[in-house]
């Protein structure tokens, strides 16, 4: 390769403009990607967009703590639209790591792999619309990044109503895999618990006997606090 078309290639390749990759399907740059977005294009069923609907998703830890044993979330686990409507979602991610909102079960002719996929690795928004068909029909969003989906970042988009709840769903439905806590009842969890409850009756039962003595010594110790703050103050 000669020198000049080394030097023209390398300058591209450090452009902003190769930064952001803009493919008709996807956008790319460094805070995050969008894929199969279509604000456009309607569902062969469709004669025209039924509605516009404006959904902010937040994704993030904090938005797990209302769920127990949960580590990830949406803020929100369920949405609604009619059939054929244009969905225009905001994603904000809260947190300092990778998340995704991805939507399965699209028709293949318009969207790759049946799937719109909005992508952040860091804090930060995006946004991107898609139309879906008129069926009526639950689709599946998730967070695909290992164990996210299955640490509670699962959610359900309903068309007409839905067909159906999803498993899994935080808050909304039950778990295939539910979460077991079980405790492994050894000789020494079973010697632990009884020392615990043996004390527990121990400590109140010391305190009523000596009742009386604990008393005098409390009013002793008060007097004498009392008689060194007064010697304080004068
Ligand atoms: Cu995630």
């Amino acid at each position: 390769m000669k020198l000049k078309t080394l030097v023209l290639l390398s300058l591209f390749m450090l452009s902003p403009a190769h930064a952001a990759m803009n493919h008709s399907r996807m956008m790319m740059d460094e805070k995050g990607m969008i894929m199969n977005a279509n604000p456009d294009k309607l569902p062969s069923d469709c004669p025209k967009i039924s509605e516009n609907v404006d959904i902010t998703i937040r994704a993030g830890h904090k938005h797990a703590l209302k769920f127990a044993g949960k580590m990830f979330a949406f803020d929100q686990q369920e949405w609604n639209v009619k059939p054929c409507a244009k969905i225009n979602i905001t994603f904000i991610n809260d947190d300092q790591i990778r998340h995704q909102v991805m939507v399965h079960g699209l028709p293949g002719y318009l969207y790759p792999d049946g799937m719109v996929h909005l992508e952040l690795y860091g804090e930060g928004q995006l946004q991107a619309s898609f139309i879906v068909p008129s069926q009526k029909k639950t689709y599946l969003v998730h967070c695909e990044l290992a164990q996210h989906a299955e640490k509670g970042m699962k959610a359900q988009l309903k068309v007409d109503g839905g067909n159906g709840d999803l498993p899994s769903i935080p808050g909304i439905s039950a778990a295939v895999n539910a979460d077991s806590y079980s405790v492994d009842w050894t000789p020494s969890t079973w010697a632990t618990l009884a020392f615990f409850v043996l004390l527990g009756f121990a400590i109140p039962l010391v305190i009523i006997i000596n009742a009386a003595s604990i008393k005098v010594r409390a009013t002793k110790v008060w007097a004498t606090l009392q008689t060194r703050w007064k010697r304080k103050v004068e």
